[in-house]
């Protein structure tokens, strides 16, 4: 049947066909596409050996002396945690539970902050699920795992062909005991853009119903009224809503009067009245210094009834100091990083922090064993992305005068170096303060943080200052995302947008003030799943329609490679990176109980048609693979 419907489709006969034949008419290759996942799995470790990754390309290599992650094998006992807590007594019940808690309740971000402030990301779900098990059986006593949402679910499609929602269901099934955290950009969901009501809360349903238990939710402005339909679908789904104050500027320093004790407390009041069920204060740029810290939190713990939840980074080096003054105030839960995966533009040492309460009111109940098992393992994971770590040595005071979120940080450097102005990045890092300043000294995180920096690159490399962007009599070609912001795409800032800086950047533009929501149609799901259907020649299921909701091409690309490499999720992560070496041996496990055990037995020159092939044994029988040499 499909050479048949090949055969006799219109555009074959009328020999308009090319290579990208299969993707202007996918439909058709949708059967094939679903033969032998094996065959497939072969061809993406043929081509990664001959061709490398392009996300690798280049790039720093593991040391070859690295050790291989061995997962600790932690007595498997299914032990109750704060998932049946939350079980037992609701959202509510859980958020008083969490104030008459005298322990110091730990939130392990490894699996989301950690990696996407320090490695770019890219971390995979075949190093983060085989944790999972150990941290239910090992570390029953954490408050959560954060280990979804932000940059993670874009990351896993486009760079690492692999599907979010079955890390997450994967994670899910391993963990039955603790809470799953993840972050929610509120009306930008885990993109980088507004986008409909409808597309909010038919994401915060899948995600409740994939498995998480906790939302963490903020808004890049810190305007609660573009936080609402998320809070309202998290409530209706009977998860915890995490309402995040963004923490900016400095509440001892009488000059930044902006971000005052008065506003956060302020902020904070909205978040409670909004339906919030925990505070979490979200210091996204680890600029909240150890004494604010405790001046904020009494002022927040007197002004509101919710349990308060303390998020940093260690970009300065003392956010630890931070995070025990905000205990020593009274916090309520605090997150951190499994010791390797910690400090610089990450969370603190989960392991240290841990050591610093035992033995006091407020012990984290944590086992020190476990703690250290898990470390021992993540250690020998990150080593395996060499290609992705930063050249940050040291912690820097320097944040101070920028105030860069610490999963942007390490980002636009290397965006920075792209431009050749790897040198200049101290006049970048000036340049971005100035940008905030220019923009009314803004709450910076993603996106809001993206087009401070967008702009403050494109001044650095054009020599401009902040004179010549404003002079009414100078041409300034803003960046797009600048011109959108200032419209009132993401929303609106305290106090408005300033004025002359509008109006020159939008001309003869009108700005608006209302939620970008509130002008947005809602999306017609059923049109868009016909629509992702066709493209992607394949069922799509409402899990994978919220995914093209928020990244159509992203989407469909993934789809598309997943469609030519097959399930590529599970192979070792070295073998995804850099492919195998003539003689290895791999064992795959493609489902319970379906395991590959694929050899590598040797690979030919390049051919005169510029082909290598590779020679493998799959479970004992042998099979070649012919890839193109594109180097
Ligand atoms: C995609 O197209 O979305 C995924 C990219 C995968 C490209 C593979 S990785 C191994 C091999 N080496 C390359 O340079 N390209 C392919
Ligand atoms: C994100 O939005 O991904 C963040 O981590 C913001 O701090
Ligand atoms: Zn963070």
């Amino acid at each position: 049947p499909f050479l048949e419907a090949l055969l006799t489709h219109p555009a074959f006969r009328a020999g308009d066909y090319t290579t990208r034949f299969i993707d202007t008419t996918p439909e058709l290759f949708a059967l094939p596409r679903r033969r032998d996942r094996a065959t497939r799995l072969l061809r993406y470790i043929a081509d990664v050996t001959v061709n490398g990754h392009p996300e690798t390309r280049g790039r720093r290599r593991p040391a070859a002396s690295a050790r291989r992650p061995e997962v600790p094998r932690l007595a498997a006992a299914p032990i109750e945690g704060t998932k049946q807590v939350l079980e037992r007594l609701g959202p509510e019940g859980f958020a008083q539970w969490m104030r008459e808690q005298t322990r110091v309740l730990v939130t392990d971000t490894t699996m989301r902050d950690a990696h996407q402030s320090l490695l770019a990301t890219r971390m995979r779900s075949y190093d983060i699920v085989a944790a999972s098990p150990a941290y239910a059986a090992g570390l029953p006593g954490l408050f959560s795992l954060e280990c979804w949402g932000g940059a993670t679910f874009d990351v896993a499609m486009r760079f690492l062909t692999e599907s979010p929602w079955e890390r997450l269901r994967e994670i899910r099934e391993a963990v039955p005991n603790i809470l799953l955290q993840m972050l929610l950009r509120g009306a930008n969901g885990v993109g980088y853009t507004n986008y409909p009501d409808n597309v909010v809360r038919h994401f915060v349903r899948r995600a409740a119903a994939g498995g998480i238990d906790l939302f963490r939710i903020f808004d890049c402005l810190n305007w609660v009224e573009n936080m609402r339909v998320a809070i309202d679908a998290v409530r209706e789904s009977g998860r915890l809503a995490e309402g995040a104050i963004c923490y900016t500027g400095d509440i001892l320093d009488p000059e930044r009067a902006k971000y005052s004790l008065n506003y956060y407390v302020g902020l904070a009041k909205e978040l409670e009245a909004a339906g919030c069920h925990i505070l979490a204060i979200k210091d996204m740029a680890g600029v909240l210094k150890p004494s604010a810290a405790g001046v904020l939190v009494r002022a927040l713990k007197e002004a509101v009834g919710l349990p308060i939840h303390l998020h940093t980074h260690d970009t300065s080096g003392i956010s630890a100091a931070t995070v025990l003054a905000a205990v020593e105030a009274g916090v309520d839960a605090v997150d951190a990083a499994m010791d390797p995966m910690s400090g610089l533009t990450s969370q603190p040492c989960l392991g240290s922090l841990v050591e610093a309460w035992r033995h006091t009111g407020r012990d984290a109940g944590l086992d020190p064993v476990a703690i250290r098992q898990l470390s021992f393992y993540w250690e020998a994971v990150r080593a395996q992305y060499a290609a992705f770590e930063s050249d940050l040595q040291s912690g820097a005071s320097e944040v101070y005068l920028h105030e860069m979120p610490g999963g942007q940080f390490t980002n636009l450097r290397e965006q920075a170096a792209s431009m050749g102005l790897a040198e200049r990045w101290h006049e970048i890092a000036r340049a971005y303060r100035d940008v905030n300043m220019m923009f009314g000294d803004i709450v910076k995180v993603t996106p809001s943080s993206k087009v401070v920096g967008d702009m403050a690159l494109m001044m650095v490399s054009q020599g401009l200052s902040v004179g010549d962007v404003l002079d009414p009599t100078r041409e300034i070609a803003f960046p797009a995302s600048t011109i959108e912001m200032l419209r009132g795409d993401l929303g609106q800032p305290p106090g408005g947008w300033p004025e002359a800086l509008q109006a020159k950047a939008l001309r003869d533009e009108a700005a608006y003030t209302v939620r970008p929501g509130s002008l947005l149609p809602p999306a017609d799901l059923d049109a868009m799943r016909t629509e992702a259907e066709k493209r992607c020649g394949a069922k799509i299921d409402e899990d994978e329609l919220a995914a093209y909701a928020m990244y159509p091409d992203v989407y469909a690309a993934y789809r598309k490679a997943r469609g030519h490499y097959g399930p590529v999720a599970v192979l070792p992560t070295p073998v995804f990176f850099y492919g195998m070496e003539p003689g290895e041996d791999i064992a795959v496990d493609i489902e319970p109980g379906k395991r590959l055990v694929i050899r590598l037995q040797t690979l030919t020159e390049t051919d005169d048609d510029g082909d290598v092939r590779v020679f493998f044994e799959l479970n004992g029988q042998p099979r070649m693979v012919k890839v193109p040499n594109r180097a």
